[in-house]
């Protein structure tokens, strides 16, 4: 049995206080779903199938352009924010694996780390490479781009870190790499737009040619940010395109923050999906930018008309399975908290979606009854699937209330202690 950070006594307690109430919802919200032809049984067995990974960066306290204010029993290495994410999974019971950043989480002992994480039950998804920051003693800077630089030092540098993290990926199980690059223009004639993309792929060609056959490359778009006139991965567009040119092992990967207001982003899931080159997510939620709040904070509807694509996908090929990773990281709440909350609202959505009657809707869509397909989504977004979820937890040895069981854990006090904060403690431990 794997190793539970928290007393699985507790959690036991937790769980004998709310099953009746659980119980009693899940016998209401069966009966609803029964007059809709629905067996709630199929949708519970369902909800257990979900799995979201935790971004390694989310368990430390996130920080803005202009700010850190590092919270209470902050992980200060590798190993203790696997601790901080196996308390997750442990409650949840939908993130059994974890995505780590290098050099953020770099550690001269993988084979430790693996042996540490299974021993928590977990696994690791993509690994992230990191060429939108300097770190100490490395020898060129970043500040005028990496992958697409005009010096040929820079891009081989970053070229080798991407190798690297490849290297390390695969020395923990990890069968993916996400490369993200801030890389681009704040003015106009600062870059020559074509050729740095021309030198973007150059590089990527190279960290492709280093995967192994049974690894995936998925690249992040982002709109803006650090760069602000003109980002060389700025949209699906360019992702797809680069995916494309350069083989079969490339997809894109689509952080949902990293759009301009209003933009369909269940279109573009749509579009990836069709053409063979979605991914992966980095689930998180937004309302101006790349705010990295918690999933489902802010556009429920959205994350479940995502799930809605991503259903539909699946019905047309059982074999499509985009990686799912949350990315979120901010200031003002507990990291477990959020990561917890944003799991469940994920998994939500995944179950909601599950809920659409795909036959009525395609009946109504076919007789171009407009207003009776938009009904059949909104009635599946409006249902409680709560009971549900609570219902797989119980059943999968973790929490009914998962944030209410932390908070009765006193977990962040005990590690608070355990593990004093450092000045200028970063949740990379780097910068
Ligand atoms: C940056 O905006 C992206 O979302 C990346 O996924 C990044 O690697 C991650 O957010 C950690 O900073
Ligand atoms: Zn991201
Ligand atoms: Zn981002």
């Amino acid at each position: 049995a794997a190793t539970t950070p928290i007393d699985s006594g507790r959690v036991a307690e937790h769980n004998a206080r709310l099953e009746t109430d659980v119980r009693a919802d899940y016998e209401a919200l069966s009966g609803m779903l029964a007059r809709r032809g629905r067996d709630i049984e199929q949708l519970t067995a369902l909800a257990q199938t979900f799995a979201v990974a935790v971004p390694s960066w989310g368990v430390g306290t996130g920080g803005t352009r202009f700010a850190r204010f590092p919270g209470r029993g902050e992980p200060r290495n590798v190993f203790e924010k696997m601790e901080d994410c196996a308390v997750i999974h442990q409650l949840t019971r939908a993130t059994p694996t974890v995505s780590l950043h290098f050099p953020w989480d770099r550690t001269d002992d993988p084979a430790a780390l693996r042996e540490i994480a299974q021993g928590y039950g977990l696994g690791f998804d993509a690994v992230n490479s990191n060429t939108f920051q300097d770190q100490p003693g490395q020898e060129q800077t970043y500040k005028h781009g990496s992958l697409t630089a005009q010096s040929g030092a820079v891009r081989a540098q970053a070229v080798a870190h991407n190798i690297e993290c490849i290297e390390l990926g695969r020395a923990l199980g990890s069968k993916a790499l996400t490369v993200w690059v801030g890389d681009g223009a704040n003015f106009p004639g600062q870059h020559n737009l074509r050729g740095a993309l021309e030198r973007y792929l150059d590089s990527m060609r190279d960290i492709y040619g280093a995967l192994p056959a049974d690894w995936q490359l998925f690249i992040e778009h982002k709109l803006f940010e650090p760069a602000f006139y003109a980002t060389t991965i700025a949209d699906w567009g360019t992702s797809f395109a680069c995916a494309t040119e350069l083989g079969p092992q490339a997809k894109c990967l689509v952080d949902l923050g990293h759009h301009a207001p209003n933009t369909n982003i269940e279109m573009i899931v749509a579009r990836l999906a069709q053409f063979g080159k979605l991914g992966g997510f980095h689930f998180n939620d937004s309302k101006y930018g790349d705010d990295d709040l918690d999933s489902g904070s802010i556009n429920p509807f959205q994350l479940f008309l995502v799930f809605n694509e991503l259903a539909d996908a699946s019905q047309r090929d059982p074999a499509f399975r985009p990686a799912y990773m949350l990315d979120q990281s901010h200031n003002v709440t507990d990291p477990i908290e959020s990561l917890m909350s944003s799991a469940i609202e994920v998994q939500r959505a995944f179950v909601q979606a599950a809920l659409v009657d795909r036959g009525a809707l395609r009946a109504h869509q076919e007789a171009n009854d407009v207003l009776q397909a938009a009904q059949t989504l909104k009635q599946a977004y409006r249902t409680d699937v709560g009971p549900i979820l609570a219902m797989a937890r119980l059943r999968a040895g973790g929490a009914a209330d998962p944030v209410g069981a932390y908070r009765a854990s006193g977990y962040r006090t005990e590690v608070a202690e355990r593990r004093p904060a450092r000045a200028g403690a970063s949740s990379s431990g780097i910068v």
